[in-house]
């Protein structure tokens, strides 16, 4: 024994496809043009009409989902299973060889509806008017406490959070489990920076988030359908992936409340309602938490809720989505894309069964 530990450093993906990265680059600031441009209109208080660039969500052909108050995540049923038969092109995308950045037919979901159209259902289940009623939300002072089965429990301050910690802009596929997806730009640090910081004990299994509870400002938690406040989970090696971070940006600018100001999770491979907003609270355990959606209705989700085109929810199926902004749907990849960099923490595991 040579008291040395080796540590497996993992490639990062976004080091060795330089093309994607630059691709991802330029279609990043020619969006920011148009983010600019949208600012500026804004604040002389011009009145035109429809934003020209906005891909509003609610403009083309909207999921039903946005036009009903859904009890839980409710996708009509005739469209979700009246499924356009995908083009050709759409199935270009190779399962796993994304890579953590788009493929080149991809473009980025505008920045009007990244912040336009969201799910966060301490406000209200009514996606349109998250944004509205968020507004003014105050995200300042932040502190998240991080304790539990760790050596050195410390409460980070957001501007530990942003001061302590390089900013790293990531491009994710976002697929909400209700069938509609986005390509975000966004700017955070890997969760794992932060966890090393408080060193796990070896006894730590799972990690457990928790959202902030302000029923003054959130209004949305009146309703007695969920077991407020939200909170979800990772397994450590989940947790500790590269690919899984804290999120304070967006199309670097401050992330807005309405998508989980000032800091929320991204875990790009899983559904949507794994990246809980606004965290006041993480705590490394060693028992499998309980998370909000697997409590309101465990047969419909459940802890680890990685994507999966071959596993229907209940209500619908899995196998396409629609990009918000486009008006066909297209194939959902295995863990949305991410299969080359994740698929190894799942091995032996039966993914229907454990879904
Ligand atoms: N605290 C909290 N986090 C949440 C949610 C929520 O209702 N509350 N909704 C989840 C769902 S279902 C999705 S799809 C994403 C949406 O993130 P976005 O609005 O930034 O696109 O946030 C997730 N995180
Ligand atoms: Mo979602």
């Amino acid at each position: 024994m040579s008291g040395q530990e080796y540590k497996s450093i993992p490639i990062r993906s976004w080091e060795i496809t330089p093309e994607h990265v630059y691709r991802s680059r330029r279609q990043f600031l020619r969006l920011m043009g148009v983010v600019g441009a949208g600012t500026l209109l804004a604040a002389c208080g011009v009145q035109t009409g429809q934003p020209k660039q906005a891909a509003s969500p609610t403009g083309v052909s909207p999921d039903p989902s946005a036009t009903v108050v859904p009890e839980l995540h409710t996708v009509g049923t005739p469209t979700a299973t009246a499924v356009a038969t995908p083009t050709p092109v759409a199935s270009a995308t190779p399962a796993g060889s994304a890579a953590g950045f788009e493929e080149l037919r991809t473009e980025l979901t505008s920045y009007e509806a990244i912040t336009s159209y969201n799910n966060y259902y301490e406000f209200t289940t009514n996606k349109e008017r998250v944004a509205r009623l968020a507004e003014g939300f105050k995200t300042s002072p932040w502190e998240v406490e991080v304790g539990g089965l760790v050596h050195r429990p410390k409460t980070f301050g957001l501007e530990d959070i942003l001061g302590k910690f390089t900013q790293e802009e990531r491009i994710y596929r976002m697929r909400c489990v209700e069938g509609w997806s986005m390509v975000i730009p966004w700017g955070g640090v890997p969760l794992s920076r932060l966890l090393e910081q408080v060193e796990p004990m070896s006894t730590a299994k799972f990690v457990r988030f928790e959202t902030v509870y302000a029923p003054e400002q959130m209004p949305g938690l009146k309703s007695r359908s969920y077991s407020w406040p939200y909170q979800e989970g990772l397994r450590m090696d989940e947790a500790m992936h590269e690919l899984t971070i804290l999120a304070t940006g967006l199309y670097g600018e401050e992330l807005l409340p309405q998508n989980g100001a000032p800091v929320r999770l991204v875990v790009p491979w899983k559904y949507g309602f794994k990246s809980i907003k606004s965290i006041v609270k993480i705590e490394l355990v060693d028992y499998q938490p309980e998370t909000l959606w697997s409590t309101a209705a465990p047969n419909e989700y459940g802890f680890y809720s990685n994507v999966n085109p071959n596993v229907p929810h209940p209500r619908w199926s899995q196998s396409t989505e629609r990009r918000i902004g486009e008006t066909d749907r297209i194939p959902t990849l295995m863990f949305n894309g991410y299969a080359e960099e994740v698929a190894h923490l799942y091995e032996g595991m039966d993914l229907t069964r454990d879904y």
